[in-house]
């Protein structure tokens, strides 16, 4: 049995946060595809409270909640590098105060630009803007978030990098504006660039076809 195993689907992007921890830092593992609309009575066992993936198994013990495995890796893999997190306590809090960000105040606000339509839509992308103008200036003198190499925060935020384009090709409305957000233009091109990035992500035309589905379900189902 391999020491290390992900339990994740082919798009979710939390579990792609930890197959490029897990890649970056050239740590061995095994992929188990969930199906979601069936999940496996294994990840119920080992996620019974959240019942989601990404779960990583190491050595037989489930950790889930994609925050809580990359700080695992890093505390576990200590002799791997690159290092996702500072050696300084306040870089640290940082990186995890820009992860957190991420999933409290942009992540939501650009799904809701990405299903809505009409006012609803400009509303969420008026707001979604309004906190990027944050990560903008973060960005400022950085190739990364965690400064020359990926790091935590860079990799919880892996998701603008490659879905914001499969969105704005789906909905038909651009997210991130070339004018008002130079910066994080950038690191959307460094992220994808950097080693094992790329070649993880799911092919482009699967996800066209699966967002695609997706927001005509969701937005048939909007009261008219
Ligand atoms: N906060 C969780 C979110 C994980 C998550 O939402 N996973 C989705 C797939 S992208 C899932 O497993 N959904 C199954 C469900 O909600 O039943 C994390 O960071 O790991």
């Amino acid at each position: 049995m391999a020491e290390v195993k992900l339990f994740r689907t082919w798009s979710s992007t939390f579990a792609l946060r930890i197959v490029w921890a897990l890649e970056v830092k050239g740590i061995e593992y095994d992929m188990i595809y969930e199906d979601l609309s069936n999940k496996s009575s294994m990840l119920l066992q080992y996620n019974p409270v959240y019942k989601k993936v990404p779960v990583l198994l190491h050595k037989g013990k489930p950790i889930s909640e994609s925050f809580v495995i990359l700080e695992y890796i890093e505390e576990t893999w200590t002799s791997k590098t690159p290092s996702l997190l500072p050696g300084d306590p306040y870089q640290r809090a940082m990186a995890r105060f820009w992860a957190k960000f991420g999933d409290d105040k942009i992540l939501p606000l650009i799904w809701e630009a990405f299903i809505k339509q009409g006012k609803d839509q400009e509303e969420a992308l008026i707001a979604a803007h309004e906190n990027l103008k944050y990560l903008e200036v973060e960005l400022r003198g950085k190739k990364f978030l965690g400064g020359e190499t990926v790091g935590f925060a860079d990799l919880t935020f892996g998701w603008l990098a490659n879905l914001v384009s499969v969105f704005e090709e789906v909905a038909g409305v651009t997210l991130i504006d070339h004018e008002k957000f130079p910066l994080l233009l950038t690191w959307m091109k460094n992220f994808m660039d950097a080693p094992k990035i790329r070649e993880t992500w799911p092919p482009r035309d699967k996800l066209i076809n699966k967002y695609r589905a997706l927001r005509e379900t969701l937005i048939a189902k909007e009261p008219k």
